[in-house]
């Protein structure tokens, strides 16, 4: 190789490897920079900075009750049944401002017969006002007041002292001999049986229950996704994954046939409640009350005792009608409690105290609200208090 040639080449290897320097130099640099921008981790401030989910809390009766967004206003039967205080011991007292006796007594009357108490119960209350206001001594409101009270709750105590701890849906439902607990909910149109279930089946699973929901209400075309909607609901509150199922069949009419099969799948597959769903019916629809008779029948073929509870679930909106679904519906199927909805808004909260009386069946829950938290057990002696301000 001549001395000019070799040159060339040193020259050109001079120039590859000076080349070879600034590649490796770029891509060093760039590497440094990427090393220094933040990977997002739960840890860094960009992800502190996301929306946070909004902060829970139980409710103080119950650890593993239904979550409760903190930044709701608190919801409960004193708040719910203030219109009723109103429209119930907010006018007895407004009667008080008259001097005469007997004028008071009058209007006392005609409060108690527009409360929806009902007639018997009404005529109970008023002896108890009437001995007051004919005492000896001046009557004052606040005797009249502790009157209402003892009577309210003797009417109330001998039906719920038995139930007085029960906090828990779960305490609610008695003992199966064999397989799952069933519920079964009755009631007549948009009085909430749907919304109530979905409600009960969120506090079952957020106490570690495994749930099978049953779409009886094979009548309504959208009865089933609503109740699916509301299973899904629930589902977000389960401990445990699979805690929520939804027995829904695609071809079937017969709301027997869904009460049967979902009984014997909830008890194969070791499910602790079913909670069935049934299609609103009217009290005085003849043929639909002997459906509903089959469907409570079929089910005891699964399981001898079941369903161990049949649930009526009453508009509170709905006063003294309330009274005649409950005995009607009694009387066809045998109730064994009462959900009373919509007990927020309405100034007829009273029909629970009638139905108790006429009845003797128990108030089981209350429904104050449409979200899944705004379903409470019925506390009388709260009640009571609530109602008198
Ligand atoms: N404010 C209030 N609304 C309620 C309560 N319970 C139920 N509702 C509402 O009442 C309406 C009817 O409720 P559903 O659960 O569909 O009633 P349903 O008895 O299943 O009705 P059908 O299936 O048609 O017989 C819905 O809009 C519910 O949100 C309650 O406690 N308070
Ligand atoms: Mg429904």
């Amino acid at each position: 190789m001549s001395e000019a040639h070799s040159d060339q080449m040193l020259i050109l290897l001079g120039f590859v490897g000076f080349l070879l320097f600034v590649i490796i130099g770029v891509i060093a640099l760039s590497q440094s920079k990427k090393r220094k921008t933040p990977i997002l981790t739960a840890e860094t401030p960009e992800h502190k900075t996301q929306i946070p989910k909004p902060e829970t809390t139980v409710q103080s009766d119950d650890s593993k009750a239904v979550a409760v967004e903190k930044s709701e206003p608190e919801v409960n039967l004193q708040s719910a049944l203030k219109k009723t205080e109103e429209n119930f011991f907010g006018r007895i007292r407004k009667a008080f401002s008259n001097s005469d006796k007997k004028a008071v007594l009058e209007e006392i009357e005609e409060i108690l017969y527009t409360s929806d108490l009902g007639p018997t119960t009404v005529q109970k209350l008023l002896d108890v006002v009437s001995d007051q206001l004919s005492g000896s001594e001046m009557a004052k409101i606040d005797n009249v007041k502790s009157a209402l009270r003892e009577q309210m709750l003797e009417i109330l105590k001998p039906v719920h002292i038995d139930i007085e701890n029960e906090k828990l849906v779960s305490q609610m439902l008695k003992k199966s001999s064999e397989g799952p607990k069933v519920l079964m909910v009755v009631g007549v149109n948009g009085a909430g049986k749907t919304t109530s279930i979905g409600k009960i089946t969120a506090q079952l699973v957020g106490q570690g229950f495994k749930v099978l929901v049953a779409a009886g209400d094979t009548f309504r075309a959208a009865a089933g996704g609503q109740l699916k909607t509301w299973t899904d609901r629930a589902t977000s509150e389960a401990s445990n994954e699979g805690a929520v199922e939804i027995y829904w069949p695609d071809n079937t009419t017969d709301p027997s046939a869904v009460a049967f099969d979902a009984v014997t799948k909830a008890k194969a597959q070791n499910f602790d409640f079913v909670i069935l769903d049934t299609a609103g019916r009217l009290h005085t629809q003849g043929h639909l009350m002997e459906e509903l008779k089959k469907v409570k029948r079929v089910m005891a073929k699964v399981i001898p005792d079941a369903p161990h509870e049949t649930w009526i679930v009453l508009d509170a909106n709905s006063g003294q009608n309330a009274l005649m679904q409950a005995k009607e519906f009694n009387q066809a199927v045998g109730v064994s409690g009462v959900v009373l909805t919509k007990m927020d808004g309405t100034a007829k909260g009273g029909v629970a105290l009638g139905v108790v009386d006429q009845l003797h069946i128990p108030i089981r829950l209350v429904g104050i609200g449409e979200k899944i938290n705004h379903l409470k057990p019925f506390n009388y002696t709260e009640y009571v208090d609530s109602i008198l301000g």
